[in-house]
């Protein structure tokens, strides 16, 4: 008896010991094969922190899938064909594992970062140049880390300037355009001066971030992070933080946030939570509404922190399930969002909470790209899907899906503008990513399917602020900028960049444009 229970013993610690006996060797398979992407002591980089508290919604067995065949429409690609079974299953463990010292970024962390190379009002308040300001675009170029901003008439470059590493998601602009803000997905926030072509602030809001956004009156930005799990408000001023909001539900379960948008009718952020089911809403102080100072960076550290301002209340909204992936109606009552891994989506009144609408979507729609129009007298939404061949158009009256287009093959980002008859949409994944479909707005049909480079990636459009001109991101190292005629579709000019991804027009962007993203 004592024998079998000493057996017994033996086995049960057989797995922790052979994962400490391997763990040299997973470390370096780590370092070799992980580590570009995911950081240093796995806390992320263009791919996600690799961390328990990070990944409790998906299991080990799921994660080993991942490891082999990759991961859908995200840079993650499979090593089913470099790694064996079991050093899969030693980086699972060694993934799964907590690590020795909690990863933490503090108050005190995030204020040490900031650093403000031009206080708010120290540079001057006309353009450098003379193009119109309000049709700038601003062309991410992810292949060196560099931004260009051109001209929205001339599609002169007027800057080229480096950024900070990877970063990911629209770049956000003060309403009156002056001032755009970066987020980088280790967690910086980049405040730059586009009259003046400077960057003015930056800092630090986490270790792994999502993205963020501004309000509508560009007083505030505020931050999501995957690492910590935290929302974190600033004073866009100078960048100055406010407040760290922990995220947790009322139990203590602490939540990534899978991003979080400003919603200029309500006065307000939304933010979505990704392991807690629940919709936060933070109301920002009205202009005449008294806000506790934030000061400059010549007064104490202080009076910087502001923990007891009562404005910027969170209110809770429990919603059925989680919301990976969300978009908006015009008015901003709605959230339509859905789970990547739930069979559809739904749409949440965010006045009652409640959920008021099932959208059967198979195929992992992506919200966060949807765009509107106008159709018929009605405003329908289109979005591509992630995992099918396919656009699908959304009636917003009755959440009834109208149409499903049939494309050539799974798409990413959709774009048009209000004074454009069509909407386009690329093909990211799969053999067809050279291949960019346009889409009548009238007819709902595609009427032509561009193939700017065959065999290069074309993806992500972006119109002037006229919508007369469109602009097409040829996504390779040695890549360029496409203009096009967007009546005619003619292609008109092409502007060298390195491996451009989003481009955002100032003009739409500020104004909400119904086809450009928020
Ligand atoms: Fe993105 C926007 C999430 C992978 C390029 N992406 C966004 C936003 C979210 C998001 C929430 C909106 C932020 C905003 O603008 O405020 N992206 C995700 C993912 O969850 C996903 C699938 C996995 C991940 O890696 O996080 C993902 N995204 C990618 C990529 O692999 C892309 C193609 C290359 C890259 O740079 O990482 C990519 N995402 C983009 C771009 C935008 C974006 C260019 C801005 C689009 C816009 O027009 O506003």
């Amino acid at each position: 008896m004592k024998i079998i229970s000493f057996v017994a013993r033996i086995a049960l610690l057989l797995p922790t010991l052979s994962v400490l006996a391997d763990a040299p060797n997973t470390r370096a398979l780590y370092q070799t094969h992980c580590l570009a992407c995911h950081g240093e002591s796995r806390l992320g980089g263009i791919g996600p922190a690799l961390l328990p508290s990070n990944l409790s919604r998906l299991s080990q067995e799921a994660a080993a899938d991942v490891i082999r065949d990759g991961r859908l429409a995200s840079q993650m690609q499979g090593f089913g064909n470099i790694l064996s079974g079991s050093e899969i299953t030693s980086l699972v463990e060694w993934i799964y594992r907590p690590p020795t010292t909690p990863p933490n970024w503090t108050e005190e962390d995030i204020l040490a970062s900031q650093v403000v190379p031009f206080p708010d009002g120290s540079l001057p308040d006309e353009p450098l140049f003379d193009a119109d300001p309000l049709n700038l675009f601003i062309v991410v170029e992810t292949g060196d880390h560099h931004a260009s901003v051109l001209d929205g008439d001339s599609f002169e470059r007027i800057h080229r300037f480096e950024t900070r590493y990877a970063l990911h998601g629209g770049p956000k602009y003060t309403p009156d355009g002056r001032y755009v803000f970066f987020g980088s997905r280790d967690g910086w926030i980049t405040k730059y001066d586009l009259y003046n072509l400077e960057v003015v602030a930056e800092v630090r809001a986490g270790i792994n971030m999502r993205n963020i956004a501004v309000s509508a009156d560009g007083r505030y930005v505020m931050a999501a992070n995957y690492l910590p799990h935290s929302l974190v408000l600033f004073d866009a001023h100078n960048l100055d933080l406010m407040r760290v909001y922990p995220v947790a539900d009322a139990a203590g379960n602490s939540s990534r946030v899978s991003a979080v948008y400003a919603a200029p009718p309500r006065g307000s952020f939304i933010a979505a939570l990704k392991d807690v089911k629940e919709v936060w809403e933070i109301t920002w102080p009205l202009p005449t509404e008294p806000v506790v100072s934030t000061g400059h960076m010549s007064t104490p550290l202080v009076t910087r922190r502001s923990h007891d301002t009562p404005n910027f209340r969170v209110r809770r909204i429990a919603v059925p399930d989680y919301l990976d992936d969300f978009f908006f109606d015009l008015d901003y009552r709605h959230v339509i969002g859905a789970a990547r891994d739930g069979q559809g989506g739904m749409v949440v009144d965010l006045d009652s909470g409640e959920k008021v609408a099932d959208l059967p979507l198979a195929g992992m729609p992506h919200l966060g790209s949807g765009i509107t129009w106008a159709y018929q007298g009605r405003r329908v939404m289109a979005i591509p899907h992630l995992a099918n061949a396919a656009v699908s158009i959304i009636d917003m009256q009755d959440w009834s899906v109208i149409k499903t287009l049939e494309t050539d093959g799974p798409g990413f980002f959709m774009r048009s503008h209000a004074e454009s008859p069509y909407a386009w949409v690329d093909v990211f994944f799969g053999p067809h990513r050279d291949r960019v479909h346009v889409i009548d707005k009238a007819s709902l049909e595609i009427v032509e399917t561009l193939t700017p480079e065959p065999g290069k990636t074309a993806a992500h459009v972006e119109f002037d602020r006229y919508g007369h001109r469109v602009l097409l991101s040829l996504w390779e190292e040695d890549g360029a900028v496409i203009v096009y005629d967007s009546d005619t579709l003619e292609e008109l000019q092409r502007i060298p960049m390195s491996k451009p991804s989003g481009k955002y027009n100032v003009w739409n962007k500020t104004h909400y444009e119904e086809g450009t993203s928020h």
